[in-house]
């Protein structure tokens, strides 16, 4: 048995078998990671200690945060937290709130005791997050005020969260978290952690609804931090890093708090970061840096001149894929080419992306370095350039589900497949088709979802769509669109001729929606990814 911080050993007992794991590369020189290593200490104690603790780390409504003062404040929560609410290394942190400075040093407070941090999407209702804290089996929550009702509900419904602190408290409250921290030493040496102990777990719904929670531990977010933004996004310590996703996403906790704390920069923490809070944030703080997903980004461009005029520098997407159409949008609006970058829950973070000037419309990029890429066929073997297949990465981090059988779909011959369907063009540039389950087969015919969507969506009338492949007993399955349309506009028939046509201009007439329905909106997750699979029997 190798070292381990841990006490309470729930994580290692969960983890899948060894052999269930993806493979692990470590090939860069920066990914020589130490047996003991603590993020947290990595993160935030080596600027105070290298004498940076006077540098600006958070930006806030009303509030501006060094280093050292954000220090201060995990230590404080590290005390409350083992203490008064008495955590033991390995247990399991709920941390709920919209991105606000207390989430990230509640996040550091956790990390630094050797907890596990499991932060929830802000938008989880009781029930779900009741599902959360079965699965991780967490004993222990700090949550923002605003949240209060839905956590107590999930307290409610579970045998195993015990103990919970709210922060953000705005009546006098002795047991707030900040009334507590008043009380503790603002020192605190961080728990001398294995880099190979669990500090977070990301939880996922995927597309398809049933919750998993994903393990990484403290080395993979150090790897994370020494890849894509070392290689694709090549920030400075003065940058000013905002963003949208919520830190519960890991793609929110990368790109807000985890790449710029890695170089001594800073970021901007947005409770509400809609394209309209998100363009006034970059403006009002001087943000150079933005991370945020395609829709943001094309209504973001509404705004061009007013986005000119700021500091903003680099702005990176993810989460769907990233159309031609807006980046291109989006540079003649602003200037700025756009970093594309896939990623996802179980990766922890970006692995395949480009840097500005390598930039491709319509390709995700090529493999980040560090990791390593290649599309394969049902076999799991490589297939020629120009085919479609399914992707295939491994690096230094990778998919280890909690205790949950759908491992083995994730990992197959020690790669990871991430469910995408890709090609690589001659050029080695991995070129996004859709998810393997929204190939639509149809008359024989493989149909990508998202390619009818896009012609859909280049008709003036059509707000958003979704299209999925309805059974069909004669061709197997038939192209079926569910339309939004813009406002001024009828769903009738005539319409559903007009964008059947459309679409038959425009790509190949055999992708053609031959089922439209128009609706009101469309199902989509807490990060704004559309749920195809709600459709289904719709
Ligand atoms: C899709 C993309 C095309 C793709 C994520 C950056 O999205 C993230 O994590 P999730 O677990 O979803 C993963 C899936 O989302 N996807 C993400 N980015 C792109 N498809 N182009 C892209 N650029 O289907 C992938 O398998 O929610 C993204 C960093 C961290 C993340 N967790």
């Amino acid at each position: 048995m190798s070292y381990t911080a841990h006490i309470d050993t729930f994580a290692s007992d969960n983890l899948p078998l060894a052999e269930l794991q993806p493979e692990y590369v470590f090939e860069l020189p920066e990914l020589q990671f130490p047996e003991r290593l603590n993020c947290a200490a990595e993160l935030l104690d080596r600027h105070v200690k290298e004498g940076r603790g006077d540098r600006l780390c958070i930006q806030a409504e009303g509030l501006r945060w060094t280093y050292a003062e954000l220090q201060d404040r995990a230590n404080r929560i590290a005390h409350v937290l083992t203490r008064d609410m008495g955590l033991l290394p390995g247990n399991r942190v709920l941390l709920c709130g919209p991105n606000n400075p207390m989430l990230v040093a509640s996040w550091f407070g956790v990390v630094k005791a050797g907890g596990i941090a499991v932060a929830a999407m802000p938008l989880l209702r009781a029930k779900e997050l009741s599902a959360v804290v079965d699965i991780a089996q967490i004993s222990h929550a700090l949550c923002d005020d605003a949240l209060r009702a839905e956590v107590l509900g999930a307290q409610q419904k579970s045998q195993v969260l015990k103990s919970v602190r709210f922060f953000n408290v705005r009546a006098e409250d002795a047991d707030a978290l900040e009334a507590r921290m008043a009380q503790a030493s603002p020192h605190f040496e961080a728990v001398d952690t294995a880099a190979a102990d669990t500090c977070l777990l990301g939880f996922t719904s995927g597309t398809t609804g049933v919750p998993k929670a994903t393990m990484h531990f403290h080395r993979d977010v150090m790897a994370v931090c020494a890849c894509w933004p070392q290689s694709m996004l090549r920030a400075h310590a003065d940058d000013v890093f905002v963003g949208s996703p919520p830190i519960a996403f890991t793609f929110g906790l990368g790109g807000q708090v985890l790449f710029p704390m890695s170089i001594g920069a800073s970021m901007v923490l947005l409770e509400k970061a809609g394209p309209p809070q998100l363009v006034d944030g970059i403006e009002r703080f001087g943000a150079t840096v933005v991370f945020t997903a395609p829709t943001s980004y094309r209504v973001m461009a509404q705004q061009g001149e007013r986005i000119r005029r700021t500091r903003l520098r680099k702005c990176v997407s993810a989460g769907e894929a990233l159309t031609a159409s807006t980046r291109a949008l989006w540079k003649d609006a602003t200037g700025i080419e756009i970093i594309d970058g896939i990623g996802s829950t179980e990766m922890l973070h970006i692995f395949i992306s480009h840097r500005e000037e390598d930039a491709r419309p319509g390709a995700t990029g090529k493999a980040v370095p560090g990791y390593r890429a290649k599309v394969v066929d049902e076999q799991g073997n490589e297939v020629s350039p120009g085919t479609v297949g399914k992707l295939a990465v491994l690096g230094p981090t990778g998919c280890r589900y909690l205790a949950d059988s759908r491992q083995t779909q994730y990992v197959q011959h020690g790669w990871n497949l991430t469910g995408d369907a890709y090609l690589m063009d001659a050029d080695g540039y991995f070129v996004y088709q859709a998810r393997t389950d929204d190939t639509i087969i149809s008359a024989g015919y493989n149909i990508a979802a998202p390619e009818v969507e896009n012609a859909l969506l280049a008709h003036a009338a059509v707000a958003e769509c979704a299209v999925i492949g309805m059974p069909d007993s004669e061709r197997g399955q038939i192209v079926k669109a569910f339309v939004v349309l813009r406002a001024g506009h009828a769903g009738d028939e005539a319409m559903a001729r007009e964008l059947q046509d459309f679409v038959k201009s425009t790509v190949a007439p055999y992708k053609y929606p031959r089922a439209v329905a128009f609706v009101d909106q469309l199902p989509r997750t807490p990060t704004g990814k559309l749920q195809r699979f709600k459709l289904h029997g719709q």
